[in-house]
């Protein structure tokens, strides 16, 4: 199973548990082949500064500088700004560390100095020293907005203050109608010898990617060539909440369920093999089915993976 070093990925990623195939890919192929699609609806502004969670997860993590047990944020952090933030009465649910907080000032920086989120981000991965391209999904501001049983949350607001505990009834992309896909998205996906959906929440971190005009459409074009990695293993979300909004909102909690909602621009659909009693029922939405070890919880975990996936003989 020897990864072919020539192919041209195009990646399409959430944070944390996108993180995770990202540095298996980044470490076994050339990382300059290697462009990443982030989603940006969890972006927030927090006293005056434009953070872009994601963005900075995958980045971090590839720059080898994240908080491997948070998963996000640097690592050996400290947060002395946000208690002075705090004496002044500033909200402190959302933790922006000292260091983090030279990226967001940075980011903010750059867009009142004209630039695009695109430019912000090249910027700062190419001074973190990452190889591979990262691109926002969109540079125009697409919040997700979570309506439940409390009302509308700004996604952050739902996973970090009120941690996940509100009912979900609805998700929405604001503005998402009139945003267009940064530069370089709809090429990416295009000229990708392999397009791979990372296993991160369907809803919420592939969701708004999918809903920025054209991003779907073109990977219908391209179905053959798009690998989804499911994030749902024997019923559970490999990280986050995945689990508990799918059932929410009437999908079931399943790689099933998942692969329904990506059946229309999917070829194959990677699953574990705790859930290979599914793969009939996949296979009949249209797709092929791979079955090989999803969970990464190891660097060797996280390099097999990527390189099966990689493999000139892949799905096997
Ligand atoms: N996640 C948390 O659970 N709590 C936090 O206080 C928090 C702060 C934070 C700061 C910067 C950053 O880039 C990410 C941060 N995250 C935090 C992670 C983030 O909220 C989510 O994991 C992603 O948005 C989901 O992919």
């Amino acid at each position: 199973m020897s990864p072919c070093k020539k192919l041209k990925i195009t990646a399409l990623a959430g944070g944390v548990g996108a993180s995770k195939l990202l540095l298996g890919l980044y470490e076994v192929m050339d990382p300059r082949d290697l462009t990443i699609i982030v989603n940006t609806g969890d972006d927030i502004t927090l006293h005056g500064l434009k953070i872009s969670p994601d963005l900075d997860i995958v980045t971090y993590t590839l720059a080898g500088i994240v908080d491997t047990k948070k998963g996000w944020g640097f690592r050996g952090e400290s947060f002395h700004a946000l208690k002075r933030l705090a004496v002044y009465g500033r909200a402190n649910w959302f933790n922006l560390g000292d260091r983090d907080l030279a990226t967001h000032i940075h980011r903010t920086a750059m867009l009142a100095e004209g630039k695009s989120l695109s430019q912000a981000a090249d910027s700062i991965r190419t001074a973190l020293g990452v190889k591979s391209l990262i691109l926002p999904m969109s540079d125009d501001a697409v919040p997700t907005i979570i309506d439940s049983n409390e009302g509308p949350l700004h996604f952050q607001e739902y996973l970090v203050k009120r941690r996940t505990e509100p009912v979900v009834r609805a998700i929405r992309f604001d503005g998402v109608e009139s945003a267009r896909p940064a530069p370089g998205v709809l090429e990416a996906i295009a000229a990708a010898d392999r397009i791979i959906i990372c296993p991160s929440n369907p809803l919420i971190s592939i969701g708004p990617i999918l809903a920025v005009s054209g991003v779907r459409d073109q990977l219908r074009a391209h179905k053959e060539k798009v690998f989804a990695v499911c994030p749902i293993v024997g019923g559970k979300s490999l990280k986050g909440p995945s689990d508990k909004m799918l059932t929410q909102l009437g999908h079931k909690s399943t790689a099933l369920g998942v692969a329904k909602l990506y059946a229309d621009f999917t070829g194959t659909f990677i699953i574990d093999p705790v859930d290979k009693s599914q793969s009939a029922a996949i296979a009949a939405l249209g797709m092929k089915v791979a079955i090989i070890p999803t969970v990464m919880k190891t660097l060797a975990q996280k390099r097999k993976l990527a390189r099966a996936i990689l493999s000139s003989s892949f799905p096997f």
